[in-house]
C-alpha cells in the first residue's frame, strides 16, 4: 500500500513513514495546505486531508497538530504553526513568566482520504514547559518535557514511541491492518 502525505514539514513525513513501515510505504508531498480555523486538529486535519485529496485524487493522509498549554487556556492550540513561526519557544516561555502551573498538551490529528472513505484519529500527551533542553525533534520539542525528557532529548525512535503524532498514526495504522 503506498499512501501519500500531505505536508510541509519533512519532520512529520519522516515519523509517519517509521510508524507505518512495514504496512504503507509513505510518499512525502510538500503541499502547501490552505487551513481551516477550528479549535480541534482533528477537524483541521480532516479539511487538510479533504483539500489534498481534491488536489491529488490518491489515498493521502494529513497531520494537524497542536500545542495547548494550561496556564494560556489552551494557547496556541490550533495557532500553533503561526506562534512558532512569529513568537517562537522563547516567545512562549516569556508569556508563561510567572505561571507556576506548565502543564500541557500535544495533539494531533491524523486524517485519511481516499476515493471511497475518511477517517479520522487523534493522539493526546500531557507534559510540562520547560527551559528548552535536548536537540533532536523540531519545532517545540525542546520545551516540551514527558516522562522526565523534553521530545527534543529522544531520538526518533523513542518519540514514536510515546509521542502524540505516533498515537494517532498507530491508530491510523491498526485501521488500514483490519481494512486490508
Ligand atoms: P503542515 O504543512 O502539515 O500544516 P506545519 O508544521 O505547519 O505543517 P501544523 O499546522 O500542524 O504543521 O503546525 C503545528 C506547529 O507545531 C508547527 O510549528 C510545528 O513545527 C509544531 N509541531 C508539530 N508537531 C510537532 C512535534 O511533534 N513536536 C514539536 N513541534 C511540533
Amino acid at each position: 500500500m503506498r499512501i501519500t502525505f500531505v505536508t510541509s514539514n519533512e519532520h512529520k513525513a519522516r515519523e509517519a513513514a517509521g510508524i507505518l513501515a512495514g504496512l504503507a510505504e509513505v510518499e512525502h508531498i510538500p503541499l502547501e495546505i490552505p487551513e481551516l480555523r477550528h479549535e480541534s486538529v482533528t477537524e483541521v486535519a480532516a479539511g487538510k486531508a479533504a483539500y489534498a485529496y481534491s488536489v491529488l485524487r490518491r489515498p493521502v493522509i494529513a497531520d494537524d497538530t497542536g500545542l495547548f498549554i494550561r496556564a494560556l487556556n489552551g494557547f496556541p492550540g490550533t495557532c500553533s504553526a503561526y506562534v512558532q513561526n512569529t513568537l517562537g519557544n522563547n516567545g512562549i516561555l516569556a508569556l508563561m513568566a510567572g505561571y507556576a502551573d506548565r502543564s500541557a498538551s500535544f495533539k494531533t490529528g491524523i486524517a485519511y482520504h481516499d476515493e471511497s472513505c475518511q477517517r479520522s484519529f487523534t493522539g493526546s500527551i500531557q507534559g510540562t514547559i520547560v527551559l528548552p533542553r535536548g536537540c533532536n525533534g523540531f519545532g517545540y520539542d525542546p520545551i516540551f518535557e514527558t516522562g522526565g525528557k523534553t521530545l527534543a532529548e529522544m531520538n526518533m525512535e523513542e518519540k514514536n514511541r510515546c509521542s502524540h503524532r505516533a498515537i494517532g498514526l498507530h491508530a491510523l495504522r491498526g485501521w488500514l491492518a483490519g481494512e486490508e
